[in-house]
């Protein structure tokens, strides 16, 4: 099955910026290339202070790529970890005769690819025209270069004026298509927060096992893949929490260190969805190697949408891939609290709802009301929905006592089911 996916050369380059990371950006670009269904064959890795003009790389750096893919003709691509300009981009393909992709190019396909919804379509077509835009300012330079003297407008500069206006036309389009889908859903989601029942984001590096534990959760079956960005719209659905009824659980798209910023920006509305969230759920893949500089990127993320003080707590997935459970250092946890699961083997999960329930617990208070029998089948329908009941009562022949648990914001609703003299 595997056998069919293209191979090619992947080039990471370390610029000075980024000293001391070749390793991560290494088995990130792996992780990124085979998720684009395609098979990393070789790495290369250089350092690279001042990029050439001409090839970005040094002419010796290109030709050893060349004499490899010489001996290896089943080499079909290179993909570079940075961006280089359309131009040393062409000035490659050129030379080494095989297509030549960057990380980001390669991003904005995966999400281009597994957009599902309406909405999830055009957040990454908008994306991948602004980021057709970016780079489309730099083939203007190069043109007009071509197009004769100084205050002249060369044919190649009108020829990316047309582009250009083109990509702003349809840009402007999708903005309005997506406004309206997105006034839809508001309406949706205040109709879910007005309800008042208290809501739990699950956030986390791409491929953590989001989805897995989504699903658990919330008994549901959502898109799970070994890949990166399988998910890439955000799914609300309900589950059920001890001690504190039911509780709407958000799905979200996973981060990535260095996303690329048009994806960042068409996706910003949907991770600011979580701001509406009681309580968040961070999920980290224990077994990567690089858990804590995910762990790290999921903070930094959390800031940037100005969320990190909301109550959080750190899910350690797939401990069934390690043979011991690791000592995390309290920096590294942000003093959040943290346990260990496996989203796949369900082990751990009761753990987990205990501390979701000890978190949400304060929102919801406690109550006693006396209530007439003939009434209680309503208020009944009105606490499940709210919170959960923990014990029932007779007090007298007509009257019982419901000891509950509510969601405060729910109590207005209860208190006009109920006479006002009748509630403590
Ligand atoms: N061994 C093991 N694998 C797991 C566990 N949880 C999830 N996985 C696997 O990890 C892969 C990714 O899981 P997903 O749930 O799709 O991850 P995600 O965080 O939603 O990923 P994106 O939507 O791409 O950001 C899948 O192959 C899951 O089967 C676990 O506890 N143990
Ligand atoms: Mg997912």
């Amino acid at each position: 099955m595997n056998d069919a996916r293209a191979k090619g050369i992947l080039l990471v380059v370390e610029e000075p910026k980024d000293r001391g990371y070749s390793e991560f950006f290494k088995r990130e670009l792996e992780e990124i290339v085979r998720s684009a269904d395609l098979e990393p064959l070789y790495t290369f890795e250089c350092k690279v202070k001042n990029p050439f003009y001409r090839y970005y790389l040094g002419k010796g750096k290109v030709q050893e790529i060349k004499d490899f893919i010489l001996q290896n003709p089943s080499t079909s691509f290179v993909v570079f970890n940075i961006e280089i300009t359309p131009s040393q981009q062409r000035n490659l393909e050129d030379f080494w005769q095989v297509p030549v992709y960057t990380k980001n190019g390669i991003i904005h396909e995966i999400f281009a690819r597994r957009a599902r919804t309406a909405q999830g379509r055009i957040k990454v077509e908008l994306a991948r025209l602004r980021y057709e835009l970016s780079r489309l300012s730099g083939k203007g330079n190069e043109f007009s270069r071509l197009g004769g003297g100084i205050g002249t407008r060369g044919p190649g500069e009108q020829k990316i004026e047309v582009e250009r206006r083109k990509i702003k036309d349809r840009l402007a389009l999708l903005r309005r298509e997506l406004k309206k889908i997105q006034q839809r859903m508001e309406t949706q989601r205040v109709a879910r927060t007005k309800k008042g029942i208290p809501q739990v984001a699950i956030v986390g590096y791409t491929n953590a096992g989001k989805s897995t534990l989504f699903n658990v959760l919330t008994k549901s079956r959502a898109y799970v893949a070994d890949k990166m960005f399988a998910t890439l719209d955000p799914a609300a659905k309900k589950g059920y929490v001890p001690e504190v009824g039911e509780v709407v659980f958000i799905d979200t798209v996973g981060f990535i260190r260095n996303m690329p910023s048009t994806i960042k920006d068409a996706f910003r509305a949907t991770l600011e969805e979580i701001r509406e969230a009681d309580l968040v759920l961070e999920v980290v893949d224990i077994s990567d190697p690089d858990y804590v500089l995910h762990l790290q990127t999921i903070h930094e993320t959390l800031r940037e949408i100005n969320f990190h003080e909301c109550p959080q707590i750190i899910v350690f997935n797939k401990i069934d891939l390690v043979q011991e459970t690791p000592f995390i250092a309290s920096e590294t946890k942000n003093d959040y609290p943290c346990l260990f699961l496996s989203a796949k083997n369900r082990t751990g999960i009761e753990e987990l709802l205990n501390e979701i329930a000890m978190r949400l617990k304060p929102l919801m208070s406690h109550l006693s009301i006396e209530v007439a029998y003939e009434k209680l089948p309503l208020l009944e329908k009105e606490i499940y929905r709210q919170g959960y009941i923990k014990n029932i009562l007779p007090k007298s022949p007509q009257n019982v006592i419901l000891e509950c648990l509510v969601r405060k914001e729910a109590l207005s609703r209860i208190r006009s089911i109920l006479e006002p003299a009748q509630y403590h």
